[in-house]
């Protein structure tokens, strides 16, 4: 099933120049991306992001640090991509994250973990309203993606 999932390359991704290998390995697998954009996030949008770790120790941390400097955002699309994404991007914290994810290539602190992506199909859908106004998400065919998998 085509699902549609939000991923931002966090401040650290981009301070680090990882916007390339990070978007590179998400074209390569073969999903299909359907919003970009590089923006400052505003606290406002930064606590609505980060909502359910409200009560959280680090809620203040993670607000200061995705409003630090600019992020990437990206909406992709492809079948189960919410999962997908998730594998990819490998654990929460890279110090354990497995060798192949962005994380556990790219990171070594749980702060600084590089990406985001939506935990749940309900949850992508509006993480991506939330980044994206509907006329920034753009309908295209990519060549070739009848050779990644089939239409549905
Ligand atoms: P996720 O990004 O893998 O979905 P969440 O549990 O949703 O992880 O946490 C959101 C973000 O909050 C993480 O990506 C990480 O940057 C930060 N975070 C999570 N747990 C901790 C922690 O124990 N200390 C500091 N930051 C944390
Ligand atoms: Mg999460």
């Amino acid at each position: 099933m085509t699902e549609r999932t939000l991923v931002l390359i966090k401040p650290d991704g981009v301070q680090r120049g990882l916007v390339g290998a990070v978007i590179g390995r998400f074209e390569r697998r073969g999903l299909h991306l359907v919003g970009l954009k590089l923006l400052r996030v505003d606290r406002l949008v930064a606590e609505r992001h980060y909502a359910e770790h409200r009560e959280r120790p680090f809620f203040a941390a993670v607000v200061d640090f995705i409003t630090s400097s600019p992020v990437v955002a990206m909406a992709w699309e492809g079948p189960g991509a919410v999962g997908l994404v998730r594998t990819m991007m490998g654990a929460t914290n890279p110090a354990t994250a497995a060798p192949g994810t962005i994380r556990g290539d790219f990171g070594v602190d749980v702060g600084q973990n590089l990406v985001h992506g939506s935990d749940g199909v309900a949850r992508a859908a509006e993480e991506v309203a939330l980044f994206f106004r509907p006329e920034e998400l753009v309908t295209w065919e990519r060549a070739g993606q009848e050779w990644v998998a089939p239409a549905d």
